[in-house]
């Protein structure tokens, strides 16, 4: 076997910096908090940490609203700050990923508001138009139908320039402008700002509506058909989107990204630094982002199929398989397949996949070739929080009313990471949390994880430490297959090394594998089982009894 970059045998984990640990007591998360908890990651086998946006902001969309690309957000704290929790993560020898956001600045941006100004060089950094004149009424209207993320009109309307601006997600997020090259060389600067202060890479954001398509020769875009999916005429999905996501120029630009990358490494030597990307595309699009036969690109894009197959149609094992072959089947060759589960966008697994699953969840990221990737919680079986109207702060949520908003709050998911049982979870010394607790935070945290004979958070360090030294895992050849009506077994074999098996039940009744049929009449192992299953650890030959909701790793 060639010799693998660190990346791709490394476990990569999601963390939201408002709501993971706050040291100044003002309910809020900031890099100090999470410089105190690096040895918690260290001793979780992560090897890099992806921040949520850091830098500084409104606070508009929680840090995807950035006025300055080049600064750290003063409630998080400061560029010192920000440098000691690299230095100590050095120490540590984790590695520390940050948010790239390109679609959008804050419109507190500078760039903005000399933009707005039409002052030079910055006339064309967002997508400004003029509208239209509607015919009948003769009065002004949005150049398109087209609408943002956040319900509503794409379109906002400024009285000082006198012209439109484009806005994929809120009003306080309009689009940067990738077909002026300036801001295609501005946002590579902010990339070599934050390489030269010690990253290993970026997860890039929201890259499906980083392009629209090109005007017509009178500068004029086309309006998206009607979809029919929702009759909600504010909701995205109200149309078929079409010119405003997904432009073959996005694919580009990444291997661009990708560019800068290499060449930084180039020049400064270092390990090799990384982009995870965002992007929801059909599967013939996504892969191109990993890069063509001439070009690198993302060394991963995210595989979101484990969570938009399971919304769209339901857990079981048929769809689970569903959801790994439309992965592995298009992947090219020689690329490393990767598996998320959750994020701060989503609803957390435990609540998604129901709290029984979360450890054969685990089990099936890990055991998967590949590289998985946590959202912080998920390996202490978090589940989402209930927040009301009345406290509710995400912008997706606040764009719509008391009677539709939990479908599109994202809210739920970003509550504070539990460390103990004590006064707000062990999360802040101060008395508020900028999101209420979720409920379960007296049993579900850390510090009991630890002290309990069998935890979430004890099957997941199992699995991690597992990945990290079984070559198999790492190396290995992959099978699986549904078998019952709702079983699904994995198994992983490298030459003569050992194998592994894991066997997850996602329906309601026992179901029963022969184990010599699956693997050349081999002796088996139970070395790790989710949490409640009966069976005692050790030696398995013949048939493997597995219960609803259990999960087995042999
Ligand atoms: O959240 C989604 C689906 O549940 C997506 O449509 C999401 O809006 C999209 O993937 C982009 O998300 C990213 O960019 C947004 C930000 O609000 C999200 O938190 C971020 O993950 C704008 O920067």
């Amino acid at each position: 076997a060639t010799k693998k970059d660190w990346w791709q045998y490394a476990q990569f984990y999601q963390i939201y910096p408002r709501s993971f640990m706050d040291s100044d007591g003002d309910g809020i998360g900031d890099l100090n908090g999470i410089t105190s908890k690096l040895e918690y990651l260290k001793d979780l086998g992560v090897t890099a940490a992806w921040l949520s946006p850091i830098f500084t902001s409104p606070m508009v969309d929680f840090g995807y609203d950035i006025s300055d690309f080049f600064d750290i957000q003063p409630e998080y704290g400061t560029l010192e700050d920000f440098r000691a929790l690299i230095k100590r993560a050095k120490e540590l020898d984790l590695k520390i990923i940050l948010d790239f956001v390109p679609n959008h600045s804050s419109n507190e941006s500078i760039w903005f508001k000399k933009s707005v100004n039409r002052e030079r060089g910055y006339e064309d950094y967002y997508v400004w138009h003029d509208g239209k004149v509607n015919a009948t009424t003769g009065e002004r209207e949005p150049p398109t139908n087209w609408l943002q993320y956040f319900r509503g009109s794409a379109w906002e309307w400024n009285e000082v320039r006198q012209q439109y601006y484009l806005h994929q997600f809120a009003v306080q997020q309009p689009d940067l402008n990738y077909r002026n090259p300036a801001v295609v060389e501005q946002m590579k600067r902010v990339l070599r700002y934050w390489l030269k202060e010690g990253v290993s890479g970026f997860r890039c954001d929201a890259l499906p509506p980083l392009f629209e398509v090109l005007p017509d020769a009178e500068g004029q875009y086309p309006d998206e058909v009607v979809s029919g999916a929702t009759e909600d005429s504010e909701d995205r999905n109200y149309l078929t989107v079409k010119y405003i996501e997904n432009q073959p120029e996005t694919i580009d630009m990444v291997y661009q990204w990708r560019t800068v990358l290499d060449d930084y490494q180039r020049i400064y030597g270092g390990n090799s630094s990384v982009l995870l990307i965002e992007t929801y595309a059909p599967a013939w699009f996504t892969m191109q982002f990993y890069g063509n036969r001439t070009r690198e690109g993302a060394h991963l894009p995210f595989n979101f199929n484990l969570i938009t197959v399971m919304e769209e149609k339901g857990l079981s094992a048929g769809h689970v398989k569903e959801a790994i072959d439309l992965w592995l089947n298009n992947m090219p060759a020689g690329r490393t397949p990767n598996w998320v589960l959750g994020n701060h966008d989503k609803r957390r697994a435990a609540s998604r996949y129901g709290k029984e699953y979360i450890d054969a969840m685990n089990m099936l990221v890990m055991i998967l070739p590949g590289v998985s990737v946590t959202y912080q919680g998920e390996e202490l079986g978090m589940t989402d929080g209930e927040i009301s109207w009345e406290d509710t702060v995400d912008p997706w949520g606040c764009n719509s009313n008391p009677s539709i908003y939990e479908q599109y709050t994202r809210d739920p998911e970003r509550t504070p990471f539990q460390w103990t049982s004590g006064t707000n979870a062990g999360f802040t010394n101060g008395s508020t949390t900028w999101l209420p607790l979720a409920a379960d935070y007296k049993t579900v945290n850390v510090e009991s994880e630890l002290a309990a004979e069998e935890s979430h958070l004890k099957i997941y360090k199992e699995l991690m430490a597992l990945r990290k030294s079984s070559k198999t895992l790492q190396n290995g050849s992959t099978k699986y297959w549904v078998i019952g009506d709702d079983l699904f077994v994995v198994l992983r074999t490298y030459g003569d090394e050992d194998k592994y098996l894991l066997a997850i039940n996602f329906g309601s009744k026992e179901e029963t594998v022969y184990l010599p049929d699956l693997a050349d009449r081999s002796l088996f192992r139970l070395i790790i089982k989710s949490l409640g299953s009966e069976l005692t650890l050790g030696v398995w030959y013949g048939d493997l009894h597995v219960q609803p909701a259990e999960a087995l790793v042999l």
